[in-house]
């Protein structure tokens, strides 16, 4: 049997690419697999080249993970793209996005693109976010699609994994794609008006990148932590929280007593930014923020 995986899933169509023969096939899922399993995008398949155009699918390889939005399978890496203007940077959106995807355990990159267009107080905004992740603990890079800035040094984070690009639309996903692997992709504008893109990018694909894959699919503007998970897990994907230790294992880090969060909190040592999503995602409210952080 050949090797192959799924790069397309739209309605009934199927696409399979056959890295062997560096050539993509119209896939056609045999009876067994058909009742089984529904066939996704990043699926890992085996099967024979029926013509030159066919591939029949007799089995799907076990997912390591599944992906509801986008429906992608055995995604390692999401590189979650904001800007800071033209559409205004969401850090709730942000933090959300980051707590998820590490829950699910992928991979996380953070890419601040458009950095052509900012003025002055954008590139300020720019810094400023730019550290608070940084310090936070995660991987930011700066990046411009149209100058091509910073786009080699994405380049080098992608390789070797299956990686998806996430973030709101507008943003220049389906554009940082196109530059990497030098595919045309449908790119849409940011409408005046509203700030925001338009849902250019309707399907999900993955695309062919030097020996593995990268997925472009629509954005979103809303993903809430808590549909994931429970209240009380949501701080354990704040890597910064978890450098202190708390006088109780279970601190929420609200009120408690011998909370070491709270103390780095108003040491400067974890961002008020930060802390306030975390306040916002879990629905929570405590009396002394405004002290700490105005
Ligand atoms: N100046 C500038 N414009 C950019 C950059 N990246 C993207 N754009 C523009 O921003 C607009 C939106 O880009 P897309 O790549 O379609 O954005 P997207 O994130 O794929 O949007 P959806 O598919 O709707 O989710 C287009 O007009 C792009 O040309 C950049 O780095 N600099
Ligand atoms: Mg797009
Ligand atoms: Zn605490």
């Amino acid at each position: 049997m050949v090797e192959g995986i799924v790069i397309e899933r739209a309605g009934q169509k199927i696409t399979v690419f056959v890295p062997e023969k560096n050539k993509s096939y119209r896939g056609i899922p045999l009876g067994k697999v058909k009742k089984k399993d529904k066939v996704y995008a990043g699926d890992k398949v085996k099967g024979r080249i029926v013509d030159s155009e066919s591939f029949a699918i007799e089995v799907i390889e076990e997912r390591k993970n599944l992906l509801i939005r986008p429906p992608i399978a055995n995604v390692e890496k999401v590189v979650i793209v904001a800007t800071i203007q033209n559409p205004p940077f969401q850090s709730f959106l942000m933090d959300n996005l980051l707590v998820v995807y590490s829950y699910l355990g992928l991979d996380t990159v953070i890419v601040f693109n458009k950095i052509d267009l900012l003025d002055e107080v954008g590139k300020e905004e720019l810094q400023r976010w730019y550290t608070i992740y940084k310090n936070a603990g995660y991987k930011v890079i700066k990046t411009s699609a149209e100058t091509k800035e910073g786009i080699e040094e994405l380049r080098r984070e992608l390789l070797g994994a299956i990686s998806i690009f996430a973030g709101p639309s507008g943003v220049g996903k389906s554009s940082l794609i196109s530059k990497l692997t030098g595919k045309e992709l449908r790119i849409g504008e940011v409408s005046r008006k509203t700030e925001r893109g338009k849902h250019t990018t309707r399907e999900v694909r993955l695309i062919p990148f030097e020996g593995s894959f990268i997925g472009d699919a629509p954005g979103f503007s809303r993903v809430e932590a808590l549909n994931f998970m429970e209240k009380e897990e949501v701080r354990f994907y704040f890597p910064e929280f978890l450098r202190y230790q708390c006088k109780y294992s279970d601190c929420l880090h609200l009120n408690e007593e011998g909370c070491e969060v709270r103390e780095a909190l108003k040491k400067g040592e974890i961002s008020c930014e930060r802390y306030k999503n975390y306040l916002k995602m879990t629905k929570e409210f405590v009396p002394w923020l405004k002290e700490v952080c105005d």
